[in-house]
């Protein structure tokens, strides 16, 4: 176990729907016993069927809650979700090196209904300026698709395009399954070595799951474990969340970070 720090960051847009994006972050950090910080991006005006509008922010706003953040308490792993522009990517990236933090990329580009939540212009931005600049990225298949310009509908697919996107500068590119056979494929550039993940499709909602698994990926760093550690609690951590998703709504169902802490508790 390295250095161990018990505030995270999230970067990212806010679901109003309370599923995905820095809500998601926030709820996983804590149930991991971080104390999540926020800064946001965007507002998605959202519930579980989609979309309705997106108001993106003001850089100025984005890096003032990043400066208040950083002026006042001891941050090292941060974690990005929705980034809209390319000019948000930029600031970021330079708030990132500024600062020197461990950065893990979650590169949303598509809400669960196929909404856009990053403008397609800012692809370049991402793999020019944020990625070499990061320590994990986590897409699932088709954000990585887009990185890479690689199709993937195999696992050889994915692991061909998780070695082309570590070549932007990044260490470790973990392709999540959700999409696939279930199992993420974990690439370490520093050891060029390829890890599967083993998972099995749970019943439940889905919606936010990304988001809960790249800040679990963040919070376990933060706590000091291992990726190849962070990625087999991460990927346990969201399958639970999913079981335990409740119906609150008419579409995709919210995961639920919390459900089986709180089934613990219970006599
Ligand atoms: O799951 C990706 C995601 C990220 N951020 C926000 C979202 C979503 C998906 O809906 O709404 C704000």
């Amino acid at each position: 176990m390295s250095h161990i720090s018990t505030i995270v960051m999230s970067i990212a847009g806010s679901d109003s729907g309370g599923g995905a994006g820095i809500e998601a972050d926030i709820k996983t950090f804590a149930a991991l016993g971080l104390h999540g910080t926020c800064v946001i991006t965007a507002v998605t005006a959202q519930n579980t069927q989609g979309v309705i509008s997106i108001h993106e922010l003001p850089i100025k706003i984005i890096k003032d809650q990043i400066d208040a953040i950083l002026s006042d308490m001891s941050v090292v792993w941060i974690k990005t979700g929705m980034l809209p522009s390319s000019q948000i990517i930029h600031e970021i990236a330079h708030i990132v090196k500024h600062y020197n933090l461990s950065l893990v990329v979650d590169p949303v580009m598509f809400a669960e209904a196929g909404d856009e939540l990053m403008h397609k212009s800012a692809v370049g931005v991402l793999i020019d300026e944020l990625l070499p600049c990061s320590k994990i990225v986590t897409p699932n298949i088709y954000e990585a698709s887009t990185l890479s310009g690689i199709e993937i509908t195999d696992v050889e697919d994915a692991k061909k395009a998780a070695k082309k996107i570590s070549e932007y500068g990044v260490e470790s590119v973990i392709i999540t399954g959700g999409h696939l056979n279930a199992s993420d494929i974990l690439y370490d550039s520093s050891r060029d070595k390829f890890k599967i993940i083993p998972g099995t499709f749970v019943k439940g909602g889905t919606h936010g799951s990304g988001c809960t698994y790249a800040a679990c990926i963040t919070g376990y760093m933060a706590q000091g474990y291992d990726i190849i550690e962070a990625a087999y609690l991460a990927k346990q951590f969201v399958e639970k969340a999913i079981s335990h998703s409740m119906i609150v709504g008419k579409g995709v169902d919210p995961v639920n970070q919390v459900g089986h802490i709180l089934e613990m508790t219970k006599k």
